[in-house]
């Protein structure tokens, strides 16, 4: 159950700000972000309007009754290859701005949304503000593509203000597109009352995992930038020097080679192949070490889920993730690939109780406090207040 009155004071008429967030609907990151952040402002009191090709995957367990949730459908006709989801959006982002007058849209990950809240924009005449969000391979890799990088850059210039979740990624952004626009650090985070480590006690389900065995955990989008196979190395690493069990949460292309490896390594009473599921916070919270041996991660939104839930991270020493976890305070951080280096962090936590409850305690600490919707939730609003600035004193004066 949450409990925003704690977090903060209910937003009055006058403050109320209406705003359409549009994200990918699907597991990854960005979307969780953008859904989390829209929950969050609904339940302060702003009108929230969701535009997106599906219901976004953690809205899913929400309430409908404070956000709306608008479907953008494409029209297919047999000329097309493809249908022109961009233009679409854009459409409907038109249309919901105009019918529910939206004050601003907040996009996630550039490709497409910021181009298609540029289009809306001009649209409806410049009337409503564009917030764009940068998550991490619409800059670093999707962006960067010699086909998409000119209009990337186009896009983040035309938004009335930039975010990116980690400064890592502003200075990928600042190299590689030379931002007209100032861009803003505005961390993710976590709600530390839906990812917290007592979930795992009372938990129906607890069954997936063995009891009696300590607990390694890897959840991503298992595509090759998430280096999934790793954690299986990792695990058959430790288990040659201490007794564990891998819990590989996620579904995506690297799944079936994690799975082969699992099979030639001899690991399979050792692994569970879990697919998508979304009861991750309970898998988390009776887990004791996440493992992210990513080849690339801008935040890494997983490592804060499982620090809030009270694990412990061995993670790659890359991209936003040195931001977020600690090295020895909330884990341990290891050059991309050094399966030996984690394996050797893993049993030496498994093998030492009180660094292990410590690390746990501390990474669970981290979370609640420095990554809470409470410290992040009043950036946004801040950068939002900021862009309408002008017009609302424009719209006072005149
Ligand atoms: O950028 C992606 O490949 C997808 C994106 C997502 O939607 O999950 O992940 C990025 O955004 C997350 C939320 O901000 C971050 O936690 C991830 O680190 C980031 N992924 C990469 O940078 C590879």
């Amino acid at each position: 159950m949450r409990r925003f009155g704690c977090y903060y004071m209910k937003t009055s008429m006058a403050e109320k700000l209406r705003i359409g967030i549009t994200c990918y609907p699907t597991f990854g990151g960005s979307g969780v972000v953008a859904t989390e952040l829209g929950i969050q402002l609904a339940e302060l009191g702003h009108e929230v309007h969701f535009i997106s090709s599906r219901l976004p995957a953690r809205l899913r367990r929400h309430t409908l009754a404070d956000v709306s949730f608008h479907e953008v459908n494409t029209y297919n006709y047999a000329l097309f290859q493809h249908a022109p989801y961009t233009l679409a959006l854009a459409a409907k982002m038109a249309d919901v701005a105009e019918h529910f007058h939206l004050d601003l849209l907040h996009v996630h990950y550039a490709i497409p949304h910021a181009i298609s809240a540029h289009l809306a924009g001009e649209m409806l005449g410049g009337r409503v503000k564009i917030v764009t969000t940068l998550h991490g391979t619409d800059i670093t890799l999707v962006g960067n593509d010699p086909s998409l990088h000119r209009i990337t850059r186009f896009a983040i210039n035309q938004a009335n203000a930039v975010t990116t979740v980690s400064r890592w990624l502003a200075d990928q952004t600042a190299a590689q597109f030379q931002p007209e626009v100032p861009v803003t650090v505005v961390p993710n985070f976590v709600d530390p009352e839906e990812f917290h480590p007592q979930l795992g006690e009372d938990w129906a389900g607890k069954h997936y995992a063995c009891p009696g065995h300590p607990h390694l955990i890897h959840v991503s989008n298992f595509r090759p930038v998430k280096r999934a196979p790793d954690a299986v190395l990792v695990l058959a690493e430790v288990l040659k020097h201490h007794d564990a069990h891998l819990l590989m949460v996620g579904d995506g292309p690297d799944l079936p080679q994690a799975m082969q490896l699992a099979r030639e390594l001899g690991l399979n009473g050792r692994v569970t192949f879990m697919g998508n599921r979304e009861d991750v916070a309970y898998l988390l919270a009776v887990c004791d070490v996440a493992l992210l041996p990513s080849a690339s991660e801008s935040f890494g939104l997983s490592a804060l889920e499982a620090m809030a839930c009270g694990c412990a991270v061995i993670a790659s020493d890359i991209g936003g993730l040195p931001e977020l976890v600690r090295d020895g305070r909330d884990g341990y951080l290891c050059p991309v690939g050094d399966i030996i280096g984690m394996a050797g962090h893993v049993v030496d936590l498994l093998t030492n109780a009180d660094k292990l409850a410590h690390i746990k305690a501390d990474a669970r600490r981290r979370a609640e406090t420095e990554f809470s919707p409470a410290a992040m939730v009043p950036r946004y609003l801040e950068i939002y207040r900021s862009v309408l600035a002008p017009a609302q004193e424009g719209a006072h004066g005149g």
